[in-house]
């Protein structure tokens, strides 16, 4: 591929990359009696724009971080999945205004969506891969996971906490990015929730911190940081291109190589006022 500057790799995100999320009118009203729990806005037209933002991976590295009060003290702060912040305050801290879901984790009922109070905080968005270049009717018939009927039922039941799904569109667009930016072919596997939520705070703010998605020195096997579990995959990738991913978000960065090492701390421009 051919490799490009930080600003043309800005600009190719911000114009190539679709991070709106769906509302009612985008899906064909006879063809899906879920999306009628769609919002009818977007997000990006409910929110307008934020100031300074924080994304906290989940990794295991921010353990022992005490990066709790920085990462609190920014306007807006969003995190994946099951990660939780009670317990964990010292490192992660308590604010989550957003928290970005895989399709897996709403469809399935073993892990706890509808259960768990964690997820009753904040605003939720969630993706779903659709087939490479499939459009959104090819992939409203054929997801990766069947989520419309849980989904649906989520919102009958919270019909108060904003919950977002976020254009299949998105994760491939970006892969095309990833592709096109990396020296060797890549596999076709979908960007990680990580990425996916940096761009999608690139979209809403001024200024985005991302914390331990590139590894400081406390790097280490452990998946995450609020289970046992180990894996290098989780830092590396194996379904997810995120070595790849990684390798651009460090091309990105404004801050220095120090941050990153001490802190697994890196600062990526908003998308909003660049000039392209
Ligand atoms: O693990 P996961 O990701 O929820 O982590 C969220 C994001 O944090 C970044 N991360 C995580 C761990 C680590 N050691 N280094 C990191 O950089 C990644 O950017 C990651 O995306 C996902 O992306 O949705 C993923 O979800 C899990 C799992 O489905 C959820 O946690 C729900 O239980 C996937 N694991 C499995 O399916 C077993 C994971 O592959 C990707």
């Amino acid at each position: 591929g051919q490799l490009c500057t930080p600003q043309e790799l800005l600009c190719a995100i911000k114009n190539k990359v679709n991070m709106s999320t769906l509302v009612r009118a985008d899906l064909p009203q006879n063809a899906s009696s879920w999306s009628q729990y769609l919002p009818i806005k977007t997000l990006q037209e409910e929110i307008k724009s934020l100031g300074k933002c924080a994304v906290v991976s989940s990794a295991g590295s921010i353990k022992y971080s005490s990066l709790g009060q920085e990462i609190d003290a920014h306007d807006a702060v969003l995190r994946f999945n099951a990660a939780p912040t009670r317990g964990h305050q010292d490192d992660v801290g308590t604010k989550t205004t957003f928290r970005l879901l895989n399709s897996q984790l709403v469809s399935r009922p073993e892990l706890k969506f509808f259960e768990d109070p964690l997820y009753k905080e904040g605003t939720l968005l969630m993706w779903d891969p659709s087939q490479y270049q499939a459009d959104l009717d090819q992939w409203h018939r054929n997801p990766d996971y069947m989520f419309f009927e849980r989904y649906s039922t989520y919102r009958r039941k919270n019909p108060d906490q904003m919950f977002y799904v976020l254009n299949p569109q998105a994760a491939w667009q970006l892969w095309d990015i990833i592709q096109q930016n990396s020296p060797e072919d890549i596999h076709p596997g979908p960007p990680s929730s990580g990425f996916l939520g940096i761009l999608l705070m690139m979209n809403l703010c001024n200024q985005v911190d991302v914390y331990e998605f590139l590894p400081s020195r406390r790097q280490t096997d452990f998946c995450h940081y609020y289970e046992i579990y180990q894996d290098r995959a989780c830092t590396l990738g194996a379904y997810h291109p995120l070595m790849y991913e990684k390798n651009l978000v460090k091309k990105l960065n404004l801050g220095d190589d120090n941050s990153i090492y001490h802190f697994g701390k890196v600062t990526v421009p908003g998308l909003r006022g660049l000039q392209c």
